[in-house]
């Protein structure tokens, strides 16, 4: 997959990517990343990209003439109809549907934002989608660009050390992940719980489908009521979970 990003901040997006699981989905040619900076598209002695709002208020908008040219430059590095991304607040909230959706894309071009937005008309003219990464407020686009590109990256095949397939990763099948323990066996008091130290690997199973169960219906209930497909085991196990720390369903 051919990524490019349009940013103010070229040197965010390169410098992050650089590290662990998205440096080697790089290093690898599983993932080619390149920026455009809307600055190199501008003529003036100020090298402006921005300018103040229509009808007032406070802040900046980035004008629309170096920032359509930078989305046509970028977009000529990618497959053509590659999908053109703005990461913004007002976007959908990206999710891992999302992901696994845009993994099958062989381009895309995702454009960060700065200052309070984009004039409209670049999004009417240049833009095919807006995602959000979630309800707070950020900056700017590029860390949001950057969790895009963390997400579909770890879904390149060959991406991940392992031979386990990303299909088996807690979040694809919509459970928070079960409790993890490495050495020692005890450490701050707290022992590792024994069905772990035991071989049985059915006892295992459960017990980390059931703790994943639980904390799910605990931290996340609304991940559970969109949830399709619970199996007659997972009722079971979750029924054990709750009874055992008196929990009401
Ligand atoms: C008038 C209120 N503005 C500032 C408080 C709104 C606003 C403008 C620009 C809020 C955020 C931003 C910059 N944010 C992004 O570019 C952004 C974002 C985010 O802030 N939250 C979640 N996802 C995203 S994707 C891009």
């Amino acid at each position: 997959m051919k990524i490019e990003v349009v940013s103010l901040f070229p040197e965010m997006i390169r410098d992050a990517l650089r590290h662990g699981v998205t440096g080697r989905a790089l290093r690898r040619g599983l993932l080619e990343v390149g920026t455009e900076d809307p600055r190199s598209h501008t003529s003036d002695v100020h090298h402006t990209v921005d300018d103040r709002p229509y009808g007032g208020g406070p802040g900046m908008v980035l004008k629309p003439e170096p920032l359509t040219a930078a989305i046509a430059a970028a977009a000529a590095r990618v497959p053509a109809g590659s999908r053109r991304i703005y990461l913004s607040a007002q976007g959908r909230r990206f999710d891992q549907a999302r992901a696994d959706a845009l993994r099958r894309e062989p381009g895309l071009v995702l454009v960060a934002g700065r200052y309070e937005g984009i004039d409209e008309r670049v999004i009417a003219t240049s833009i095919d989608e807006e995602l959000s990464v979630g309800d707070y407020v950020l900056s700017g686009g590029e860390l949001p660009a950057l969790v895009v590109i963390d997400a579909l990256a770890r879904l390149m095949d060959g991406a991940l050390n392992d031979a386990r397939s990303s299909v088996e990763e807690s979040f694809a099948t919509g459970l928070l992940d079960w409790p993890h323990y490495t050495r020692p066996e005890e450490f701050a008091g707290l022992k590792v719980p024994g069905v772990l130290q035991g071989g049985d690997h059915e006892r295992i199973r459960r017990w980390r489908l059931r703790e994943a169960l639980g904390k799910t219906w605990r931290r996340r209930p609304d991940l559970f009521l969109t949830r399709t497909g619970s199996t007659a085991e997972e009722v079971e196990l979750l029924n054990e979970y709750l009874q055992e720390r008196q929990i009401e369903k």
